[in-house]
């Protein structure tokens, strides 16, 4: 990053401009500073903030080389758990293995997005890449002329002049709105429930498991050894106050078969929030400089925990192509980045909405419609073939040449 002072703003130049601190926009400046091309990270929000979200847990196989690539597989390769497969019950009695390692050969680690996060942090700040916090009014100009950035830090506003902008900034941010509505298509599904998560620093289960019962969704997660992840599936309008420690673990217990539910070690909540589920893509996911990755891009429901793992193949593909047009002077990736990564988008929200569809209560569901979905898992229980593509899908999607 070079600065000059043109005007009274101060003018900042990089190479890529990279909106919003999270996973994403870590992952890019790190692999970017690797290669040397030179950027600048615009984070909204404090660095303690950001290390303080708690939210993804399982890392596809894919992830799991891509961040080793990236220099920052250590600690995940001491502390996380390795899994060849996940576990489904049905009707508080079926249960099912869906083996990822015996179908697709590849297994996936359970690692939260928060040590992934500071793992990214660290690594970043060695390298002393340029990451600014609490920046506020972001916006993006001329995206297909002369790109640049403005923002207001410590009440100085600046100028940050690039030859891209990476729109890392989660479904809230602000670079999704620079593209031009006549450009932009957007697809949305909002489902009429939430997830109460809560962590315990109480040993997990063994096994990660999603449970389909009438009493609504439940899912068993871990952290480590000694930090187990729950969540329950719940009216989008109840709050957490509503949900005292014992009702929560009295409604996750009931929704598990008996002799698993009487395995789950109750405790102390250390942490309660419920998210909302929504499904979410927009099209293009690149507009002239702009690139989207990630939350920003597209939002799938964590049925599957694809979420993070798909912000990260965006990196991937985005990566490639920025490293492309610096070190060989060639587009090729760039101008199919958009294509590429929504054809890995699409196939992955389809299978998240379908494991959503699939596992959840809906408020208008019928006997008739309950009794379909526990024949749907009793007809995947009956065929190799079924068990075969769901774990394909589980496992993750391809991403061409990575892990
Ligand atoms: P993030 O993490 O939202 O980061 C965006 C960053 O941009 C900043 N920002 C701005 N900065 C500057 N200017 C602005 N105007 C800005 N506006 C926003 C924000 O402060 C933030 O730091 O997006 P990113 O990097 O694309 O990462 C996406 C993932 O966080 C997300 O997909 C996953 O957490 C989804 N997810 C899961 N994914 C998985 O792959 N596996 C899982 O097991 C999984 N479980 C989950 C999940 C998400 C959940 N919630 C809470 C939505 C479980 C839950 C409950
Ligand atoms: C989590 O550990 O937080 C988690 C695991 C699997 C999911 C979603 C979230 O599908």
């Amino acid at each position: 990053m070079t600065q000059t002072h043109k005007t009274q703003t101060p003018v900042l130049k990089t190479q890529v401009a990279i909106i919003g601190g999270g996973p994403s926009g870590m992952l890019l400046s790190l692999l970017l500073s690797k290669e040397g091309i030179d950027n600048v990270v615009l984070e909204r929000s404090s660095r303690d903030h950001v290390l303080a979200r708690i939210r993804a847990g399982v890392l596809e196989w894919g992830s799991v080389e891509l961040l080793r690539r990236a220099g920052v597989g250590a600690r995940m390769d001491r502390d996380g758990h390795v899994h060849n497969g996940t576990r489904v019950a049905w009707q508080g009695e079926h249960t099912m293995l869906i083996d990822s390692k015996k179908w697709t050969g590849k297994s996936f680690m359970a690692y939260g997005q928060s040590y992934v996060t500071e793992d990214l942090y660290a690594a970043v700040s060695e390298i002393e890449t340029p990451v600014l916090h609490d920046v506020s009014d972001v916006q993006l100009h001329e995206l297909t002329g002369a790109s640049h950035v403005t923002f207001v830090q410590d009440g100085v506003a600046q100028r940050l002049d690039c030859d891209f902008i990476a729109g890392c900034d989660g479904f809230h941010g602000v670079s999704r709105q620079a593209i031009p509505a006549s450009v932009q298509k957007n697809y949305e599904k909002v489902y009429p429930f939430g997830w109460l998560g809560v962590l315990s620093e109480t040993p997990p289960l063994p096994d990660l498991w999603y449970v389909q019962h009438e009493r609504g969704f439940a899912l068993a997660s871990q952290r480590s050894a000694m930090l187990s992840r729950y969540y329950v599936q719940c009216p989008i309008t109840d709050r957490v106050e509503d949900w005292s420690d014992e009702r929560f673990w009295n409604e996750l217990i009931a929704r598990f078969p008996p002799e698993i539910g009487s395995a789950i070690i109750t405790g102390p909540s250390i942490e309660k929030s419920i998210a909302p589920l929504r499904s979410f893509v927009t099209e293009p996911m690149r507009y002239g400089a702009l690139f989207l990755c990630g939350d920003a891009a597209h939002i799938v429901p964590p049925t599957g925990a694809k979420g993070l793992n798909l912000a990260l193949s965006d990196v991937y593909y985005l990566w490639r192509g920025l490293t492309q047009h610096y070190q060989q002077g060639s587009d090729t990736l760039l101008d199919r980045y958009s294509e590429v990564a929504l054809d890995r988008v699409w196939k992955t929200e389809r299978f998240s909405w379908w494991m959503t569809s699939l596992l959840h209560v809906f408020p208008e569901q019928s006997s008739f419609d309950h009794r379909t979905q526990a024949a749907e898992l009793n007809s995947i229980l009956a065929s190799e073939h079924a068990q075969a593509w769901l774990a394909e899908q589980y496992a993750g999607f391809p991403v061409e040449d990575w892990g």
